[in-house]
């Protein structure tokens, strides 16, 4: 069955992060600390899914969706990241899945979306390495919970914005701005994925998948110093992610690191663990110039000529193409089946006098990317779903509630949910669907 789905995460949009027992997370932290945020904003709040699941659910009901990708709090589930299990964190999610089960939509949790137990970043967070045995831990108290009913699981989201943004930049939580210091962080990340994927497998998880941020990197030139720093930029953001867990060995790391002295004997072979779908989150692509100062080995040159969403973000549908050709041809017959688990945008959606969110930039979107993985897929590349980001406008991290990528409205002053013109072309589009395809 071909997943059409829709996406959320934990922090954007659960609230209650006080609540049943639910420990603190870096981005608690890290959005409660002055200047972090737009407007100082948090997700304490959000879209009151906590509360709200019930009526959520059945808007997705109503989608007509058969899959749904959210992620799960490790916070909830462990407020110290390991020891003690809050049992009402894991009976939310319990809860949560009996409820899409009863809709016919699959649940396909995330267990990590950037949301570190506060605890943990107290011990250094990804940078300390027994935190990749804790998340194993975790992913295995959370699927003796649930694997009887989830087939699907995926271990990380976007191990790479969580390293660049958050260790490397320091514009995400948790607010660490290391440069090229961040690298431990995405061999961490990966290390716990390993040990998470052994983990899920041995709690009964029948499929197991890991989300990568993918981009198709286009050199400013071809002029050779333009060609150099678009294969470094590609070796960052795109190989460092996708190598060692298809191919099972790094890239050369040589343009950010004399030496990759994090890695340690064994940690390959964990990392590569075989695996039933490769996730893959596509926004836009990246145009890469040599670089003009001493610090990274490329600039970002920005892309024009392509409309744009709200984000300034360039809308190219090819792309997708682009990318999933491009991965396939890369890693050839190592290539599990690919997800699309997250592509969308934001725009300035405004409800009209009447109430109405005739968003029609973002349908345009949607039905230009999902024609694209078409191309793609009648290219030869298998593609088994497809999960529009996002279900909801949600708190959407450094940008708090600015930046809207929702099909359905939120009202963030009285959490009223209003379907978007989006929505209800999806639905249209959903239930001319066969499944098969
Ligand atoms: O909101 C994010 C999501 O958490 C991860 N992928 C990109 C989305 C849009 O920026």
């Amino acid at each position: 069955m071909f997943l059409w789905g829709t996406a959320t995460a934990a922090y954007q949009i659960e609230g209650a992060t006080s609540e049943d027992g639910r420990g603190p997370s870096v981005w608690d932290t890290f959005s409660h600390e002055p200047g972090r945020t737009s407007r100082g904003q948090t997700g304490d709040v959000a879209c009151d899914h906590y509360h709200r699941w019930p009526e959520d659910v059945a808007l997705m009901e109503g989608l007509g969706v058969n899959a749904y990708r959210f992620s799960i709090a490790w916070p909830r589930v462990l407020p110290l990241g390991s020891g003690q299990v809050n049992a009402p964190g894991l009976d939310f999610y319990d809860r949560l899945v009996d409820a899409l089960l009863a809709a016919g939509i699959q649940p396909v949790p995330t267990l990590f979306h950037w949301d570190l137990p506060q605890a943990l970043e107290e011990r250094g967070g990804w940078l300390n390495r027994d935190v990749c045995e804790l998340f194993a831990g975790y992913a295995a108290v959370t699927a003796e919970r649930l694997a009887d009913r989830v087939p699907l699981w995926i271990t990380l989201n976007e191990p790479f914005v969580h390293m660049a943004y958050g260790y490397a930049m320091g514009v995400h939580a948790p607010g660490r701005a290391l440069l090229t210091g961040a690298l431990p962080a995405a061999h961490h990340q990966l290390l716990g994925h390993g040990l998470a994927v052994q983990a899920l497998r041995a709690a009964g998880a029948r499929q197991v998948a890991l989300t990568n941020n993918c981009t198709p990197v286009w050199p400013a030139s071809q002029e050779e110093p333009d060609l150099r720093a678009a294969e470094a930029y590609d070796i960052l953001h795109n190989r460092l992610f996708n190598d060692p867990v298809l191919l099972g060995a790094y890239p050369d790391l040589s343009a950010y690191t004399p030496e990759p002295d994090f890695v340690r004997d064994g940690d390959l072979a964990t990392i590569a663990a075989p695996l039933d779908a490769l996730g893959v989150n596509y926004y836009n692509p990246t145009r890469i110039a040599a670089p003009t100062g001493d610090g990274l080995p490329f600039d970002d040159a920005g892309i024009s000529g392509f409309p744009t969403t709200a984000f300034g973000w360039p809308v190219v549908p090819g792309g997708l193409r682009e990318l999933l050709t491009g991965l396939k041809a890369r890693y050839g017959a190592a290539l599990p089946p690919i997800l699309i688990t997250e592509n969308g945008c934001s725009q300035e959606d405004v409800p009209a006098a009447d109430g109405t969110i005739d968003d029609l930039a973002r349908v345009d979107f949607l039905d230009r990317h999902i024609a694209a993985m078409r191309q793609a897929m009648a290219q030869g590349v298998d593609v088994r779903g497809y999960f529009v980001w996002s279900l909801l406008d949600n708190f959407e991290w450094a940008e708090g509630y600015d930046q809207r990528f929702g099909l359905v409205h939120v009202d963030f002053d009285t959490q009223r949910r209003t379907p978007k013109r989006s929505y209800h072309w999806y639905a249209e589009f959903l239930a001319g669907q066969n499944t098969d395809t």
